[in-house]
Formats: C-alpha cells, structure tokens, sequence
C-alpha cells in the first residue's frame, strides 16, 4: 500500500541521491576500515532512516510494507553493510516490541530507536541452534521479579553497537520446543552480559557481528516482550516473516547495481574489435539477469501488498527470500563473468559485492529453510 504517492518519491529521490553521492564514493574507505565513517551515520539518522518502518506514533516514518520494499531497492544499490546499520533497527530488532510488545515497552524504546539513539540486535542463533531455531538452549530463570540468563548468541549482527537485544530463551527447561521460549529485551550495561570479538568474515565490510554471552545475567521480568512467556518463537517468526520480504528486497537492489556495473562495463570493454555488449553471450547473460531482477521486484512488491492487508506471508516472504538471495547470487556470479579477469581482482566493486552477496542466501533462514516452510505451508493449507 502507498499512501502518499508524492511523499514516497521525494523520499525515495532523496535515497537515491544519498546513495549516489554519499554511500557509494565511501564504499573502498568502508571495505578498508571495516567502519561507516560517523559523519555518515549521523546523515543517516537525520534522514529518519533508523525508524523506516517504526509507527508514525513512536517517531518513525511508519512506511507501509510496500512502501518499505521500494526504498530497500534503492539502499541496497550500495554496500550492503549500509543498509546492515539500520536494518536491525527497522526489522528485526525492533519488530518482536512492534507486533508483540507493550505499550508501555512501545513507548520506552520505540523513539529511541527510530531516532538512531539506541541500536536494537535481534538474538536468536547459537552455537549449536541455527536453523534448528526452536532447540535453543539459553536459559532464563524466573528469580523473583527478575529472570536469570545464562547461554550464548552467535552471529548477532550489529552486537558490537547494540544498546538493546532482544532475546530468546528458555523458560521452560520441561518443553524442549518452541513453547518453552519467551523473548526479552535485554539492556546493554546488565551485568552478566558480554558481546564478543567482531568476528572476521567472508565479505560486508563495515557491518559487525559477534558472540553475545549470557553469565547470570539479571534481567526485569517487566523485559518479557508483551509480558508473557512461552510465546516468545512465534514472536521471533513474526519478525522473521517481515524480515525475509526486507531482506528479498535488499538481494534485488543490489543485484540491479551488479547488473548496471556489468552493463557499463559491457558497453565499454572493446575485445575482436568491438565492445563485449554486442556479442550475444554477454547479451544473454545481461538479459537473464534483468528478467530474473524484474521477476523479484514483482513478487515482493506482490507479497508486500498481501502484508499490508493484514493477510498471512509466510509462504510468499519465504519465496521471495528464497527466489529473490538465489537469484541475487546468480547475477553476482554473471556480473562477475562480464568483467572477466578485472571481475576478479579487488580494484572493481564487483569483487567486493560477489563476497557481500554471499551471505544472502544464508542469514534470516537459509534457502533450504524457506523450501520447508514453503512446502510446509503448502501441505498445511490442503489440510485446512
Ligand atoms: N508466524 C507465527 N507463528 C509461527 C510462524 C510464523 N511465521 N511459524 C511458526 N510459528 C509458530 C507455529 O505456529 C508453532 O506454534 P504452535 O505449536 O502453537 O502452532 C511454533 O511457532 C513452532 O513452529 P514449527 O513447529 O514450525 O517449528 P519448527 O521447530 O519445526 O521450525 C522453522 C520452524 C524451521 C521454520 C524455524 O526454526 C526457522 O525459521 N528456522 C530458521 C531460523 C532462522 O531464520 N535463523 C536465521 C537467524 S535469525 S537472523
């Protein structure tokens, strides 16, 4: 749904600009420092981009789903670790207090985080709990008007700058599944609770993930996301289904820079006499990129019009997550290919995205976990 045709362009034109002028000139800075230069982030508040999708009433743009996905194909068109900085704020850090929280928890944290003034992380995985997410073993035990924490997070993007978690545990030892786990909001600064070394990975320079340690860590139980326990997996997959349509978003704008990079250089590249664009196996490769790019963008815009309905996406969130990281590491790999041998050296982005991308077909539920809930859903429905 949009709501405002004219109010959604000029923001959308002033992302773009931003992206062009602003993102994009600081990518190599990024990837060698492993850090979003301050003067950005600070742009990057002032811009509201923190509470993209934080209700209009807490202090954010409030932006319908829809509305949400368009601007997400226009940030991804930069380094994805941009987009990493406000996405735990606009999605799945947030979202368990949006959909599941009180009012009273609305109101305390909501503001602060569309402003940028608190960084929300979203703790789920463990060591031994990916994407088996229900086997999670962190514990939280009742303890008077407090919980007691003790277990380990791991991969938890932006832990390193968090100033809240949100986070799943078990309280109850006896169920072993989903309905044993409560979800809260964990304050940074509780005693007993650590973030880890930044770790080193593959690609995303200038995003951060890392360990979040739980020791006897003392947390309210006024914390509980909606003050009530047992419910908090179905919070974390309600964020999750959202999260998916964002991050589907995010695979096709930057498969759209991949395919412009490539295209360019196409246009440009003269090798028997004439620029590689003319010849029709680089053409192929082109074409297949913008038909699967423009099938993405019309599923998730698809799906997001289904959410703002208030209808159930789980099947599409996962088809797009599914189609749309897939189909984002298939340009990659193409793009790759059209620069040949300069697509392989770190000179030109496309080396530095073909490592980025990787990670989309991974991170909020792999590919083969949006397959069984795809087919899952599928059987459940001829059942109903
Ligand atoms: N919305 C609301 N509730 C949901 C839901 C959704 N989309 N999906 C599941 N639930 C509920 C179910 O209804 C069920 O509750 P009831 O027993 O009351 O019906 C409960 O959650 C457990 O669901 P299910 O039985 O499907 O859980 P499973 O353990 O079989 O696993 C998968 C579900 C595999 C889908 C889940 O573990 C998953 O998504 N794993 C990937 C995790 C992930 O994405 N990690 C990435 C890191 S976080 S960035």
């Amino acid at each position: 749904m949009i709501r405002d045709q004219e109010t959604l362009s000029i923001l959308l034109d002033t992302i773009s600009r931003f992206v062009k002028e602003r993102l994009i000139p600081a990518e190599e800075t990024v990837a060698e420092t492993d850090e979003i230069p301050a003067d950005i982030v600070s742009e990057m508040k002032e811009m509201g981009l923190f509470g993209l999708s934080t209700p209009e009433e807490y202090g954010g743009l409030g932006l319908t789903m829809e509305e949400e996905v368009m601007v997400g194909f226009e940030i991804a068109k930069t380094s994805p670790c941009f987009r990493s900085l406000i996405g735990t704020n606009n999605g799945i850090g947030s979202q368990g207090i949006i959909v599941d929280g009180t009012e009273a928890q609305k109101q305390h944290y909501l503001p602060k985080l569309a402003a940028g003034e608190l960084i929300a992380s979203f703790a789920l995985t463990e060591p031994d709990s990916g994407s088996d997410a229900a086997s999670l073993r962190t514990t939280a035990k009742r303890d008077g008007d407090f919980y007691v924490l003790n277990g380990t997070k791991r991969f938890i993007t932006n832990a390193p700058e968090a100033s809240i978690f949100t986070v799943m545990a078990r309280t109850n030892p006896e169920i072993k599944g989903a309905k044993g786990i409560t979800a809260f909001i964990v304050e940074r600064g509780t005693p007993g609770l650590t973030v880890g070394k930044a770790d080193k990975k593959m690609g995303q320079k200038g995003a951060h993930t890392a360990d979040v340690i739980f020791e006897n860590c003392r947390v309210p139980a006024a914390n509980i996301i909606g003050g009530q326990e047992g419910v908090g997996f179905g919070t974390a997959m309600k964020v999750l289904d959202k999260g998916r349509l964002h991050i589907a978003s995010i695979c096709t704008g930057a498969a759209e820079r991949m395919l412009n990079d490539a295209l360019h250089y196409a246009v440009e590249r003269k090798q028997f006499g004439k620029p590689i664009v003319e010849f029709q196996l680089i053409q192929a490769m082109l074409a297949d990129s913008k038909a699967e790019i423009y099938a993405a963008r019309s599923m998730i815009l698809e799906a997001a019009r289904k959410r703002d309905r208030g209808e159930s996406v789980s099947t599409e969130a996962s088809c797009c997550k599914m189609f749309a990281s897939e189909m984002c590491g298939r340009v990659a790999d193409r793009a790759v290919q059209i620069f040949g041998g300069a697509g392989y050296i770190a000179e030109y982005p496309i080396e530095r995205f073909y490592r980025d991308v990787r990670l989309f077909r991974i991170y909020e539920g792999t590919t083969q976990i949006q397959q069984i809930v795809i087919a899952r859903n599928m059987v459940k429905d001829l059942q109903a």
